[in-house]
């Protein structure tokens, strides 16, 4: 039966150790709440850390008995490989990198080998369990470089990556020195999510900037594969939070909460000890409050829980110790005998206790500096069964995208957020429940059961795609029946385009002339009768005569406008003008000066700018505003603005190579049509030649194409096994 397999560095689950007897207790996270619904499900697992360093033998096997009944899969790291996979290359590479402290980064080269080992460690334990059919699902950015390594062994499986913290910007993503390798290993995914659209986007430009990928919209061709990246906003266990308010336990901590502050208003605080959630600024903003606005002294209170987390480390000590320090100077400075401005607890809470205080607190403050998503923002959205509360959120957390109602602040901005909370403190009610209502309804909606059903059928779909796609390719049993039909048949006719097709792709037009190889392959194929071999090319037709004039081929050049047979003379394409370039030559000329590397190519009856040169970005940019004024231009003139690989073509709308190669059709009665082509204007072949033709698209699946090769190397290689039987 085919399985599930979710894979995280932390398995869902608490352990603790008494006399040498192991207690499991599964964790209450979101996600282990969402991935429950699989996981637990018949023969699914669960693989990862189980967050305790247990190195004796005896107890590993166990602990790992005791997992194994409640569908999980340890994998035991020693401490060496905490230190550097965890606390080292997760905790003080990537995590600074991507919420853009990038200051704080370390780039140690052996923090990044634990890194690589412990996905191998990974790797090889998923290896005995995965059988074919399977499906995985990995989280994080702790095990970015999995979906590679298990791709490597296993190619057919069906491998989703979900990223639960930001994707940098690629200048923030170029800095880290294995950026490629790391982007290498994600995509062995087949899908890949992220909380935003803006992580989604900067993960594509990130791909096309490092790596050789094409992408188109959110699609990543690497290796052969199709890898769709998307956006997929992790939401909550709505229910369990809005119902936990009926709870007895939580309903007296209410009315305790209430004993104890009476009517101050409480301002909610609830982080894990991290510089990225911006709770020193918070302070600050805490402070301004109370220095400009005097009237709340005794009456406002900040609650700030900072839940203790690798404070071990620098940074969090020194992080923790200036929190220590702020909180005890602003509480010494307003506190009045009978009130505490700020109630601050470093340690974690109880869930009931977390409950009473997101129904209790008047405001929830969640201001980070940078956050995947941030939970803690909907978990006291879901609590708030009476419409009522206030929201102050920032920017930068992914849930500001979709908690659109909160009041969104720039955590930088110290006077905003102080404004924002005397926004918040005065807010009417009916507008508050105006805001609370818009947002419960969109927390409820996108609950983390859409989120896991949203991303599981999304994979599905992307198999399905990645299935028909593989359909399509050219493999040895379609090869089989190519080399049949084309020796069952007399007349044979086959249209070659040049570029990308038969020759690789080069950064300079000019030096993408034939090879020896390339010359008598054509001449071999030629040479049998019955063959009819046809070169049609955008290239200008002095070009494509010089190359290949003297073989026995007939000549289409500039995309029509210019034809020849074996033994004729060059004719053009009756009445063309080319009165237009005048008007055209001096946009583009202007576009030109603007972007260092483009040039223009002049040919009979087309302009074409050229910008496979130009830096990456820079050269689509300039490319979409280009074709946006020609677009202007050329309405009404009877032309045709054309978007290629790196190039934008202007042509007459009559040259055409669809009705080019049509027009061969009409000399002769031919029982085998092939073209071969990987451009879009070979587009206008594939669908012009009659349905029994084969149509071939190079290097690119995406196509009206019957099927797809991947590159002139292959293209030869079926090309030669065309010249005789055996
Ligand atoms: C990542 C991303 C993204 C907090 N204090 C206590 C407690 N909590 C619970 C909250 C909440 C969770 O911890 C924290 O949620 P965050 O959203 O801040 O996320 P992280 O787990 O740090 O990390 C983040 C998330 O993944 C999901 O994709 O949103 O951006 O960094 O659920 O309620 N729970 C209990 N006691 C506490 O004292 N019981």
């Amino acid at each position: 039966m085919r399985k599930t397999i979710i894979v995280s560095n932390r398995l869902p689950v608490k352990i603790s150790e008494t006399n040498g007897e192991y207690t499991l207790q599964p964790s209450e996270g979101g996600l282990a709440t969402g991935l429950g619904s699989i996981y637990r499900e018949g023969n699914n697992i669960w693989i990862g850390w189980p967050g305790q360093e247990i190195t004796d033998q005896k107890d590993q096997d166990k602990v790992t008995k005791q997992l194994r009944k409640i569908n999980l899969m340890p994998v035991y790291l020693t401490q060496d490989e905490i230190n550097n996979f965890y606390e080292g290359f997760s905790n003080e590479t990537l995590w600074p990198v991507f919420h853009y402290m990038a200051v704080y980064a370390h780039y140690e080269q052996s923090y990044w080998d634990a890194y690589y080992q412990v996905n191998k460690k990974f790797r090889d334990i998923i290896m005995k369990v995965a059988e074919p059919g399977d499906t995985i699902w990995i989280h994080d950015y702790q095990l970015l470089l999995l979906p590679g390594m298990i791709r490597a062994e296993m190619p057919e499986i069906s491998i989703g990556f979900f990223q639960h913290i930001p994707f940098p910007s690629f200048e923030l993503f170029r800095l880290i020195p294995w950026r490629a390798e790391i982007l290498e290993g994600m995509l062995g995914a087949d899908l890949m999510g992220f909380h935003t659209f803006d992580d989604t986007r900067h993960f594509l430009n990130a791909a096309s900037r490092i790596l050789p990928v094409n992408t188109s919209a959110n699609v990543v061709s690497y290796n052969d594969r199709a890898i769709v990246v998307e956006t997929f906003p992790m939401g909550i266990d709505y229910n369990k939070y809005a119902e936990m308010g009926k709870d007895p336990e939580v309903l007296q901590q209410v009315q305790n909460l209430r004993e104890n502050f009476g009517n101050d208003r409480l301002v909610l605080s609830i982080d894990r000890l991290d510089y990225s959630k911006g709770i020193l600024q918070r302070l600050q903003a805490f402070e301004l409050l109370l220095q400009l606005h005097p009237e709340y002294i005794g009456k406002v209170v900040l609650y700030m829980i900072v839940v203790p987390s690798r404070d071990q480390v620098p940074q969090y000590k020194e992080l923790r110790d200036e929190i220590d320090k702020q909180v005890g100077n602003i509480n010494a400075r307003f506190r009045t005998l009978a009130w505490h401005p700020i109630q601050y607890f470093y340690r974690s809470f109880p869930f009931e206790t977390l409950s009473a205080l997101y129904n209790f607190a008047d405001i929830c403050l969640v201001t980070p500096m940078r956050d995947g998503m941030n939970l803690v923002s909907k978990e006291y959205v879901a609590s708030r069964s009476n419409n009522d509360g206030v929201l102050i959120l920032s920017e930068m957390a992914g849930a500001s995208k979709e908690l659109i109602d909160a009041i969104i602040v720039n955590p930088n901005n110290i006077g905003a957020i102080t404004r924002a909370i005397v926004d918040a403190l005065n807010m009417p009610l009916p507008e508050q429940q105006r805001r609370m209502k818009q947002m419960r309804s969109v927390v409820s909606k996108f609950n983390i059961n859409h989120w896991v059903k949203l991303f599981m059928t999304r994979l599905q779909e992307v198999n399905e795609m990645q299935k028909n796609m593989l359909a399509r390719r050219v493999n040895q049993e379609t090869a089989v029946l190519i080399r049949q039909q084309y020796f069952n048949s007399k007349k044979r006719i086959i249209f070659l385009d040049y570029d990308g097709t038969l020759v690789g792709f080069q950064p300079n037009i000019d030096q993408a002339s034939p090879d020896p190889d390339l010359y008598q392959l054509l001449r071999e194929l030629a040479s049998i009768p019955g063959n009819d071999l046809v070169m049609i090319s955008g290239r200008n037709h002095e070009t494509l005569g010089e190359w290949f004039g003297h073989l026995d081929l007939d000549l289409i050049a500039e995309h029509g406008a210019w034809q020849k047979t074996k033994s004729g003379e060059w004719y053009q394409l009756p009445g063309l003008t080319d009165k237009w370039k005048k008007e055209l030559l001096p946009i583009m000329e202007l576009a030109t000066d603007r972007t260092p590397g483009s040039f223009i190519e002049e040919k009979s009856y087309s302009l074409v700018w050229h910008y496979r040169k130009v830096e990456s970005g820079l050269g689509e940019l300039r490319a979409n505003e280009l074709m946006n004024t020609l677009r202007y231009y050329t309405v009404e003139k009877g032309l045709q603005v054309l978007p290629g690989d790196k190039v934008i073509e202007v042509k007459n709308v009559e040259i055409n190579k669809g009705k080019a190669a049509l027009s061969w059709l009409n000399h002769k009665k031919y029982d085998f049509i092939m073209a071969m082509g990987d451009d879009v204007t070979d587009e206008d072949i594939f669908k012009a030649l009659p349905h029994k033709a084969i149509t071939i698209k190079v290097g690119s699946q995406v196509s009206a194409a019957q099927y797809y090769l991947r590159s002139y190397h292959e293209v030869r290689h079926l090309l030669r096994t065309l010249r005789n039987r055996e």
